[in-house]
């Protein structure tokens, strides 16, 4: 774990003295767009055209923010078109680190694909990054916005899913208003939990993270999914931070009131969107769990990885009795 300072890597914890023990996550700092066209999109400055080939996503299997990227390139059959690196699962004094040299940027850490994109940048060397072979530079590191790209820019190439759209315009008043409450309290609501360093801090994020899953447990009593009928992208928003609950949340996070599998209507909609076609396959359960009871030594310093849970996500579940849109 560290950070890049004027592009020099210093190694360091997360700094939540300044902030009464709360963990605080930074806004991401590349925000470019790929467009169908190169123009710029919602920010960032243009010149980023959808092409096969061109561009390379860098993801770690553990980490939430990098697997909701890589559930879109699989649904929306970008494999062909957007390759893949993927870091080893331990971050430790180097940060995110490559097995070999990765063949498109020839970094051997995730900070060096940061001092290429940038030479000065501060910050830190999170993933995913999406990077352009063309421009060798970040694109984007912002996962939420990489999702977005992957679910339109692309549309007009060959071979890529053309009638997956998981934002569809008539539902994004209320995919974002979810989204908020859901980034807030369960994505990152996780992370506050689990890197508190006060008992209040742990507690007022305990707190609101199982207000929210009390709140969606209820609306998945009404609706097959978040926004009604239909799998949009506040699903696979919310899917990949269940899916690492009861594994690593509960335990090393402190996130123990209750499980998923206690939730009778979060636990079958978890299932049913794990045996969604092609998701099964981008969910690594080994380094989910190596990752985060190994790589945060102040939550755990033995980095001893617990057996458990036994988890169940191919049996059947019940969503079938809630409808689909039309
Ligand atoms: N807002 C970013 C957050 C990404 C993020 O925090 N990734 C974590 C892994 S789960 C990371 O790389 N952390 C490294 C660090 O904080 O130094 C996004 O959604 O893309």
């Amino acid at each position: 774990m560290g950070r890049l300072v004027d592009g020099v890597w210093h190694t360091d914890w997360y700094d939540t003295k300044s902030t009464g023990g709360r963990f605080v996550r930074k806004t991401s700092a590349f925000r470019n767009w790929v467009t169908p066209d190169g123009a710029p999109g919602p920010s960032g400055s243009g010149g980023f055209a959808a092409e096969a080939g061109r561009y390379h996503l860098i993801v770690s299997l553990a980490c939430p923010w990098a697997h909701r990227t890589l559930i879109l390139r699989r649904l929306k059959r970008l494999e062909d078109t957007i390759t893949v690196s993927v870091v080893e699962p331990l971050m430790l004094d180097d940060g995110w680190t490559f097995a070999e040299p990765d063949p498109v940027t020839g970094a051997e850490t995730a900070w060096q694909v940061y001092v290429k994109a940038d030479p000065v940048y501060s910050g830190r060397a999170t993933v995913p990054i999406l990077w352009d072979r063309e421009r060798e530079t970040i694109v984007s590191n912002e996962s939420s916005e990489i999702l977005r790209m992957f679910n339109a820019a692309f549309d007009a190439l060959d071979g890529v899913e053309t009638r997956l759209d998981v934002y569809p315009q008539e539902l994004r008043e209320e995919i974002d208003a979810v989204n908020a409450r859901v980034y807030d309290t369960v994505n990152n609501g996780v992370y506050k939990a689990g890197f508190a360093t006060t008992q209040g801090a742990y507690e007022e994020a305990v707190t609101q993270l199982f207000e929210s899953l009390d709140w969606l447990e209820d609306r998945l009593a009404r609706q097959r999914y978040l926004v009604g009928g239909r799998i949009t992208e506040a699903d696979w928003r919310l899917f990949t931070t269940l899916v690492r609950f009861d594994p690593v949340y509960v335990g090393h996070f402190k996130c123990n009131l209750r499980r998923i599998v206690d939730y009778p209507n979060l636990s079958n909609y978890l299932r049913e969107l794990y045996q969604h076609p092609g998701v099964a396959g981008t969910c690594d359960f080994e380094t989910i769990k190596t990752h985060y009871y190994g790589s945060h030594e102040t939550v755990n310093p033995t980095r001893i990885v617990p057996l458990g849970p036994v988890l169940d996500l191919d049996a059947p579940h019940d969503r079938d009795r809630l409808p689909l849109a039309a």
